[in-house]
């Protein structure tokens, strides 16, 4: 404990990217112990992939004060400049959740200042990024207490705390690809941290994702209710069965370069995300109608021209496009085009796949 003295005050700033999910994370499960032997907060009912993105980010930076009383854990939140109340309770109780496994935080008051490189209120989840970046702010801090920590460590932990703010977010300290949660075929995989998948062939390096903005209003499903609707859902076993099936599948598909099956295997993960919506009590169908519009011209081009272009969705109306590098003048004259008149104020974020947190 005295180490914990010996670094009164500390500041550091990290980015961390948002990511966009292959195969699904949709449903948790609330039985399942961490490593303490407590019970363990967001544990998904299934295994996921994810790309991590490279252009939109949060950058976070967290001044650590050391301070004489520990009874009260304290923190000050700027977003841009701007103290902000409204996301307070969110990163209240990612510090509730970490607080046991992050014991030196209280000794500490914090002065949290965060951005987003993307539009705010553009549907965007904040929320992977947001909470990745955070949580490698208290790494650096746990390493600065304890430098002789590796950087599978750091990198792990940061996951795992990550994950505690929200799920998703543990996807989004490494790159280029991510895999989270027990699946039965990948031996070194965890329902507490996500770990990247190296093995992606050449056609899937530098994969583009162009995110076109339909729907900026407030999500009309949070995440937590979300999830939620897979308790009691009745395709819900299928449904975990089938995410299983998915990413042994997507492994043999990113190894072999076999773009064809990537197309066929994240449109219908896409649907079936939405299918679930669609078929939980209450029911919601996040899709708009230019969303249909976009997904039925990316059909029709991708017919007409062979060129390996899909779709995916979050849990919104947003479209992201995924296409190689070496089509994307192509894809984008053809989204430029074709499906700008879609998105709201014709908006539209260029992206591809990046390496995590830095
Ligand atoms: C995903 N989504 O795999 C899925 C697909 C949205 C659609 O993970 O409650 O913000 O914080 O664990 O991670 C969004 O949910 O939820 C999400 P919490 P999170 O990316």
């Amino acid at each position: 404990a005295s180490t914990f003295n010996l670094v009164q005050s500390a500041q550091f700033s990290w980015e961390a990217p948002s990511n966009i999910a292959l195969v699904k994370y949709w449903g948790k499960i609330d039985n399942e112990l961490d490593f303490q032997g407590n019970k363990a907060s967001q544990i998904p009912a299934n295994p996921s992939i994810s790309f991590t993105l490279n252009n939109c980010k949060t950058i976070t930076s967290l001044s650590f004060e050391q301070k004489s009383s520990t009874e009260d854990f304290s923190f000050d939140f700027y977003f841009e400049g701007q103290k902000k109340e409204d996301f307070k309770p969110k990163i209240q109780k990612f510090f509730e959740r970490i607080e046991v496994f992050c014991p030196y935080l209280k000794n500490y008051h914090i002065t949290i200042e965060s951005e987003n490189t993307f539009p705010h209120s553009s549907g965007i989840a904040s929320s992977a990024s947001g909470m990745a970046a955070l949580a490698m702010n208290v790494m650096s801090l746990e390493k600065a207490l304890n430098p002789e920590m590796s950087d599978d460590y750091f990198f792990k932990k940061a996951s795992f705390l990550a994950r505690l703010g929200s799920g998703s977010a543990c996807r989004s300290v490494k790159g280029e690809v991510v895999i989270w949660g027990h699946h039965k075929d990948t031996s070194d995989s965890s329902n507490l941290y996500g770990i990247d998948f190296v093995e992606s062939h050449e056609k899937f390096k530098n994969f583009q994702d162009t995110i076109l903005l339909v729907d900026k209003g407030e999500k009309q499903v949070s995440s937590t209710v979300g999830h939620n609707l897979m308790y009691n859902h009745p395709f819900a076993n299928q449904r975990f069965v089938q995410a299983q099936d998915n990413l042994t599948a997507i492994k043999e598909i990113l190894k072999n370069g076999d773009v064809d099956s990537f197309i066929k295997l994240v449109e219908s993960e896409a649907l079936t995300l939405h299918a679930m919506m669609m078929t939980s009590m209450p029911y919601f169908i996040l899709m708009k109608p230019n969303t249909l519009e976009i997904i039925n011209k990316i059909w029709k081009f991708r017919t007409e021209t062979a060129i390996p272009v899909c779709f995916t969705l979050d849990a919104g109306a947003n479209v992201h496009v995924l296409y190689p590098e070496n089509v994307k003048e192509k894809v984008l004259q053809f989204i430029q085009n074709e499906l700008v008149a879609y998105c709201q104020n014709g908006q539209y974020i260029c992206d591809q796949i990046g390496n995590g947190a830095n």
